[in-house]
């Protein structure tokens, strides 16, 4: 028997029976997939130092606890409803928002759940085996935060397929836990969540560049004309801040540590001998995290893109920010490739708002790489570390069809056949990264010879303090 109180919830879980019933049968198989499929070997010994959201506001979705990650608290939380919400954008700008799905959209809407949904056990999966390589405590408590915070996002994504899409809702919310990241037979839907996260390079450049795509779809999510929709993943907005977060931060970690060891080294860039990661390493991650992220932006020129505009079911982020919401005329002025040569075209707008997304977002990645920059500024080295052109290394829309470099120049196959090892990680790379990964740190305060500690722990506690013990 499921009981409410165990979910923190906002949603009125204690008298709608009908979706009290539906979660029965969810979630035994939601902890079961937990533990199939969650962190491998941080089931039933160890008390992990987690926040659980209790409640939407500041103090209530702060709640720090040691717990036990299959006993983590799930719960499901709307973002405080707007007085008189009017539609922000489309054909159907200023009517009232809508409680329920309208039939004619339903379809359009459940694929755009669903697709969500998909993304966040899909990470889980991936990073599992992470705990094992961790460079500290502190990075195994991060790594469990975003973990269990994925699997609440996967609780929002079903709390509305079962509440507002009735039986299809319920199938496929059961087969939310069915597909599997990288399985040949039943994969996750979008590529970049079938990739393996074998070491923690990938995962903080999957948590600052993949989990940035998921803000700016969130974002734009939360300007959907389907109020649940838009109150559900304006709370997910709050959660993914921190997930960028452990991301940036163990960038610059790990680049702080690179220049201490590059001056060692009489700044040489040979730092791997010093059991560093070196700067090329370092940049063709990015080259394949931003790349990879990009592609989750869909097509660049998509009709069903236009048709979520214009059905309002997805807006752009910060849609307030923009003067004209009916976009009915606009075009947008693009690079694009024609006949195998490239071109400046001028598409309607409308159809360009998988693009315009993909701007604010490079816009937004670009922010936090000259963050990056000024750490090596800092320690004098000259190296910079740069954004890869958005041509390169695509394996959706229209410049998936030829082969770019890192400057957006093209390439033969066989010139990027002969190159793509000095742009992307290769064989050798994968194996120094685990070489030096092979011992996990799980002693508080110490931190693996690669990585620099935290400026400051999690909540006011030292980076010293003990984020995960373990049960005697
Ligand atoms: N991989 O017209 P198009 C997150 C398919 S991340 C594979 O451009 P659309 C998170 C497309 O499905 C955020 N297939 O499509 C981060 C379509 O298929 P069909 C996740 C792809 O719909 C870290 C066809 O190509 N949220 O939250 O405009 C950790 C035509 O393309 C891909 C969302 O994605 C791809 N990359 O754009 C945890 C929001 N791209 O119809 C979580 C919801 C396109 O031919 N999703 N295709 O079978 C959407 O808004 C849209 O589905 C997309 C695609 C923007 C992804």
């Amino acid at each position: 028997m499921i009981s409410a109180e165990r979910i923190p919830n906002n949603v009125g879980l204690s008298g709608n029976k009908r979706l009290q019933r539906a979660l029965e049968h969810w979630q035994p198989k939601y902890i079961q997939w937990w533990r199939d499929m969650g962190p491998q070997g941080f089931q039933d010994y160890h008390q992990v130092y987690v926040r659980t959201a209790v409640s939407v506001d500041p103090s209530g979705w702060a709640h720090f606890e040691y717990v036990k990650l299959p006993e983590y608290r799930w719960g499901i939380f709307l973002a405080d409803p707007v007085h008189d919400r009017r539609i922000g954008f489309g054909d159907f700008m200023g009517n009232p928002v809508w409680q329920e799905v309208p039939g004619e959209f339903r379809n359009q809407l459940r694929r755009l759940v669903v697709t969500q949904g998909d993304t966040e056990p899909a990470s889980v999966e991936q990073q599992r085996w992470l705990g094992q390589r961790c460079p500290s405590l502190y990075d195994l408590r991060n790594l469990f935060q975003v973990n269990v915070e994925e699997g609440r996002h996967l609780w929002a994504m079903v709390y509305l397929l079962h509440s507002y899409f009735g039986r299809d809702g319920r199938d496929e919310a059961e087969e939310l836990l069915e597909r599997q990241s990288g399985s040949r037979d039943k994969p996750r839907i979008l590529d970049a969540f079938n990739e393996p996260i074998e070491n923690w390079l990938d995962f903080f450049m999957f948590t600052m560049f993949t989990d940035r795509d998921g803000k700016s779809q969130l974002l734009s999510l939360s300007e959907s004309s389907l109020d649940p929709l838009s109150r559900t993943t304006r709370f997910m907005l709050t959660e993914e801040a921190h997930h960028m977060f452990v991301g940036e931060t163990g960038i610059a970690r790990i680049l702080e540590r690179t220049s201490q060891l590059m001056k060692q080294a009489g700044f040489s860039e040979d730092v791997r001998k010093l059991g560093g990661i070196d700067m090329p390493t370092i940049q063709k991650f990015i080259n394949l995290w931003f790349s990879l992220s990009l592609d989750l932006h869909g097509n660049e020129v998509s009709t069903n893109a236009a048709s979520y505009f214009a059905n309002g079911l997805k807006g752009r982020a910060f849609e307030e920010r923009w003067d004209d919401h009916t976009v009915a005329e606009a075009m947008y002025e693009l690079e694009m490739l024609q006949d195998g040569r490239l071109e400046r075209g001028h598409i309607p707008m409308r159809t360009a708002m998988n693009e315009v997304l993909r701007d604010w977002y490079v816009g937004d990645c670009q922010n936090g790489v000259t963050r990056w920059n000024k750490i090596l500024e800092r320690h004098g080295i000259p190296d910079r570390l740069r954004l890869p052109d958005r041509k390169f290394n695509r394996g959706i829309g229209m410049f998936s069809a030829v082969h770019f470099d890192p400057l957006g120049r093209p390439l033969a196959d066989a010139e990027w056949e002969r190159r793509r090892n000095e742009w992307l990680p290769n064989v050798r790379d994968r194996e120094y990264l685990l070489s030096i990964q092979a011992e996990p740190v799980y002693e508080p305060g110490r931190f693996a010879n690669y990585i620099a500690p935290p400026q400051r722990g999690i909540k006011g506690a030292p980076a010293n303090f003990e984020y995960v013990r373990t049960e005697v």
